[in-house]
């Protein structure tokens, strides 16, 4: 039968990946880690991150976490007006994501990574709520890049720029998408599959002033990729 053929292949690939079909649910807990899989190419979605591995909110946070994985998957969603998006899982202070790519995010010319939070213009720049980004490419070694949360304009930081992009393609051009953008050239490797987000959002302000209730910390929009295999 045809029907043992997509799901040998999913098994594999899933496998391949570490998001295994039984990693599904259950339904997420508050302040506690779970997996969510498989980690398929979901094909329109595909130069975008394809599957949630795991999630690790704060424990005041919920916002979002009702529609996830697919909230934080494909491209991000712009704001009808004003604010950022409110189309996010929100992490928490310390809250953490990992991210996966079915195909591989490569080390292209520039910038190779782009990371939509809601991140949303104010007088003198953006109200931000930044997070360190991690990468890996066989999900075990993870690389950072330098994240000065503590400092005023969170440099190496997600969560600092306001997205821009108002379609798919857009927001995979780090010259008109907006959001945050990262060359792999900085952590020295060809290709990830994992991307991996950790609020900081404590430690930029210095207190817990944007901790509290579910939307606290980062809120997590859409990863990009900028380049094809
Ligand atoms: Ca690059
Ligand atoms: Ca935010």
């Amino acid at each position: 039968m045809n029907l043992r053929a997509p799901w040998s292949t999913l098994i594999t690939l899933s496998a391949w990946l570490g998001c295994a079909p039984d990693d599904v649910g259950p339904e997420p807990v508050a302040g506690e880690p779970f997996a969510i899989g498989p980690c398929i190419d979901r094909g329109t979605t595909a130069g975008f991150a394809t599957c949630v591995e795991s999630f690790a909110p704060a424990a005041a946070a919920s916002f979002g976490h009702d529609a996830l994985p697919d909230i934080v998957l494909g491209a991000p969603q712009p704001p009808d007006s004003g604010g950022g998006s409110l189309d996010v899982a929100s992490l928490g202070c310390g809250g953490s994501i990992t991210l996966g790519f079915a195909v591989a995010a490569p080390n292209g010319p520039g910038e190779d990574l782009i990371v939509f939070e809601n991140a949303f213009a104010t007088g003198d720049g953006s109200f931000a709520e930044p997070a360190a980004v991690l990468v890996s490419d066989d999900g075990e070694t993870w690389f950072a890049f330098a994240c000065d949360a503590e400092g005023d304009e969170a440099q190496g930081c997600a969560g600092v720029t306001p997205a821009q992009a108002v379609s798919g393609d857009l927001a995979r051009d780090p010259e008109g998408s907006g959001g945050d953008a990262f060359d792999l050239d900085e952590v020295g490797l060809d290709q990830i599959h994992w991307l991996r987000l950790t609020d900081r959002t404590r430690e930029h302000y210095a207190s817990d002033m944007w901790c509290q209730g579910p939307a606290g910390g980062f809120d997590l929009d859409a990863v990009a990729r900028v380049h094809d295999p």
